[in-house]
């Protein structure tokens, strides 16, 4: 495969940015290669600097499940960038894109748009401190919730592939007030508020963890985390960056029958650009600056062309029978990997929900940050290659999640699958 644009590239990028990249998981460490350089994208497909094309399954990490360059999307921006990119005062896109979040998840009463799921998870973790006047927060090892630095302790994504959970810079008496316990083990979380559950302001998890890979909850330790919370004065904030409109118009937590008190949004309802959001219940929205107290503030937050790209996302969304379209694809697919992976003899763990899924190169289940640990990260790394080699690209970590996108054809899914295979036998 030809790379010789992308590695000049990177040899400039390197020279100005740190690490070359923009944000860490992009540079392709943890598989022990050089980043490619994107010049287009289009549908399932990426193109870069040296003319190779890919299936894409990252999807710029979540946001493009309409796949890229949709139409509608394209469309959108342009014409609002025709109006001007950004005016610093209120405008009625970012009123329709508040309103249309607030019909889909009954949880959220009010809403309010920043430009990151860090800005969205760090915003309504100061809230919940704020309100309950508490300052502990419960987090989960192998969660993200964004680089803030409380969340930055024994954290996913990133950290996790760096193999540095918990990052240097952050204060010892802020690490003091994050607790973390064990994702899907509700015990954990109860021995904590035993000891300190009145001084605990809210716990944070993504209720279907994307940042280990994909680990899926058991919804009784969902359950339980709400009367929990609600026993012990303190809040419950479901981080839904990546669930947010993934899993259904909505969040997972319209599926699950559980409202959070506020609930972290970002990646697909900016549709790829960058907005994030944060909400919930009326009495705790309405102590944010400036109707209360408490301050959070942001020159592009509800950016007039990021709030188009992210409302005509939604609509398309909205309409038509997409998530029935895309969990039919991405169980073929499913069901196609486990038939390769058996025939091999290849052990993995494969994590699916709706159009996610993660391999995991472990024999055993994947259920927490402990487990996900156990996957062989060295032969994700083979895996990745091979793959790259034969025009599927897909997160470069073992401790990310792929996405399908409703761009994806069954022909996509087919070479996808014929590429498994090819990769696997060379494998074993
Ligand atoms: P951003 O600040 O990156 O927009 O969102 C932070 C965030 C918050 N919550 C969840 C559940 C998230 O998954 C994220 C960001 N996700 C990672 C990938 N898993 C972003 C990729 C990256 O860091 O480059």
């Amino acid at each position: 495969m030809k790379i010789a644009r992308s590695s000049s590239l990177f040899a400039r990028a390197r020279a100005v940015i740190p690490g070359g990249v923009n944000s860490p998981v992009r540079a392709f460490r943890s598989v022990g290669m050089e980043p490619l350089f994107i010049i287009r994208a289009q549908g399932s497909r990426i193109f870069d600097a040296d003319g190779n094309e890919f299936i894409d399954y990252v999807g710029s990490w979540g946001p493009l499940i309409l796949g890229h360059s949709h139409p509608r999307v394209v469309e959108a921006v342009q014409t609002a960038a025709q109006m001007g990119t950004s005016y610093g005062a209120p405008h009625e896109g970012e009123v329709e894109l508040a309103e249309m979040i607030c019909q889909a998840i009954p949880s959220i009463d009010m809403v309010r748009l920043v430009n990151s799921g860090t800005e969205a998870a760090m915003s309504a973790v100061r809230l919940a401190r704020a309100f309950t006047r508490r300052d502990k927060i419960v987090k989960f090892a192998g969660c993200y919730h964004g680089h803030a630095d409380s969340f930055l302790i024994q954290a996913g994504s990133g950290l996790l592939t760096g193999g540095v959970p918990t990052s240097p810079g952050v204060p010892e008496d802020l690490i003091a007030n994050t607790i973390v316990c064990r994702y899907n083990d509700l015990d954990s979380v109860r021995t904590v508020f035993e000891q300190m559950g009145t001084e605990i302001a809210a716990v944070i998890l993504e209720p279907m963890a994307g940042n280990m890979g994909l680990v899926l909850p058991d919804v009784e330790f969902l359950r339980g985390l709400r009367q929990l919370t609600a026993s012990h004065g303190a809040l419950l904030i479901f981080d839904e960056v990546i669930t947010g409109f993934r899993v259904t118009y909505g969040g997972l937590q319209n599926l699950v029958e559980i409202e959070p008190d506020l609930t972290c949004l970002g990646k697909i309802i900016g549709g790829g650009l960058p907005v994030g959001a944060y909400g919930g219940r009326r009495d705790i929205m309405k102590m944010m600056a400036p109707e209360g107290p408490v301050y959070q503030a942001g020159t592009l937050s509800g950016n007039p062309l990021a709030v188009a790209a992210g409302i005509a996302t939604l609509k398309v969304l909205k309409t038509g029978n997409i998530y029935d379209d895309m969990e039919r694809k991405t169980s073929v697919l499913e069901t196609r990997l486990r038939t390769v992976f058996e025939e091999t003899g290849l052990r993995v763990t494969i994590n699916r929900y709706g159009s996610m899924f993660s391999i995991f190169f472990t024999e055993e289940d994947v259920t927490d940050y402990e487990s996900a640990l156990t996957a062989d990260t060295g032969m994700y790394a083979r895996f990745f290659a091979g793959m790259l080699e034969r025009g599927i690209y897909l997160p470069p970590s073992q401790f990310e999640t792929c996405f399908v996108s409703a761009a994806h054809e069954d022909e996509d899914i087919e070479r996808t699958a014929e590429a498994v295979r090819q990769v696997v036998e060379a494998m074993a």
